[in-house]
């Protein structure tokens, strides 16, 4: 484990149809991020937050594609910045199209590197497979090489992800088509009912695993809507029936134990629609349990 962090802001919600996940870092730095990642001994560094451009969009398949990759070209550049300088990176999102620049970067700094991506949706859509034309359903096939390629042209040559040494974990509302196109890639997926059936402890078990083979480590990107709204009402597309706190905490509290975490995302937590920062105060005390905060 990394003993200096780095935190990233990006206030970014251009990707998704709702507003107001551009609020994110700020909530979850109100939360305490900074103070409480110091009384873990960490030499913490906030690096504050990447602004965004505002709404403009050319093509509607790829809803705001210029200011989104505009903002994930500067997020690209300062994770990569930040691993040169041995720092792991925790960013602060902003709806989930900021993976596009984060994992790019530690793909870009290590070479080979597993993923666990854990959401309530697959973000498997290429721009032609989209229903939506949102972006923050894109990111990942984005990554794995399966499109749109350029949401992450950010270098000449591309560091497209393995697909397996990607692991999906809480999915329960994915599109037909991205069906489809996480099965022919090779994505492993873990969906709420492997949870239930295997237990999170086994299902992280087979994700870290999966995301450990023959990489250099994991970044980790968490969609907070992975979590059951009741306990994270502070988003843009509530799923019923997710994820448990007692899960998610677990989930991190592994991949802290297997010390491959490279960088992790917090992504998709909106305050306007958060309940007195509930989920901004869950998603700080969960990128903790990430970096190794034990509870005992
Ligand atoms: C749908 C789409 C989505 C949230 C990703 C939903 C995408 N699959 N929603 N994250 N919150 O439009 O591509
Ligand atoms: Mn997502
Ligand atoms: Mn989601
Ligand atoms: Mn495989």
């Amino acid at each position: 484990m990394r003993e200096n962090i780095h935190v990233i802001g990006i206030q970014m919600d251009l990707g998704a149809s709702k507003r107001g996940v551009n609020m994110g870092p700020l909530a979850i730095r109100y939360a305490g991020l900074m103070d409480k990642l110091k009384e873990l001994g960490f030499e913490a560094l906030d690096k504050g937050d990447i602004l965004s451009d505002v709404a403009h969009t050319e093509n509607p398949k790829m809803k705001n594609f210029k200011p989104i990759f505009d903002a994930n070209t500067s997020l690209y550049h300062q994770v990569v910045a930040s691993l040169k300088e041995n720092a792991l990176p925790v960013i602060l999102g902003g709806d989930h199209c900021v993976a596009a620049g984060s994992i790019s970067a530690t793909a870009q700094h290590y070479g080979k590197v597993g993923v666990i991506w854990m959401d309530a949706h697959g973000d498997f859509n290429s721009d032609i497979s989209s229903p939506s034309g949102n972006m923050h359903g894109m990111p990942l096939s984005a990554l794995c090489g399966y499109g749109p390629d350029e949401m992450i042209a950010f270098t000449q040559e591309r560091t497209h992800i393995d697909t397996n040494n990607v692991a999906l974990v809480g999915g329960r509302d994915i599109d037909e088509d991205e069906r489809k196109r996480l099965a022919e890639a090779g994505v492993h997926v873990f969906s709420i009912h492997d949870v239930d059936r295997l237990g999170m402890a086994e299902v992280m078990k087979r994700a870290i695993a999966v995301a450990s083979e023959g990489t250099a480590g994991i970044h980790v990107s968490f969609d907070v809507d992975a979590i059951t709204p009741q306990e994270a009402p502070g988003v843009g597309t509530p799923v019923h029936s997710g994820l448990t706190v007692r899960e998610s905490f677990l989930a991190a509290e592994l991949v802290a134990e297997s010390g491959k975490l490279l960088a992790l995302d917090m992504v998709e937590v909106n305050p306007i629609l958060d309940e007195r920062n509930k989920t901004g105060i869950l998603a700080c005390e969960l990128i903790l349990a990430f970096l190794g905060k034990s509870v005992y």
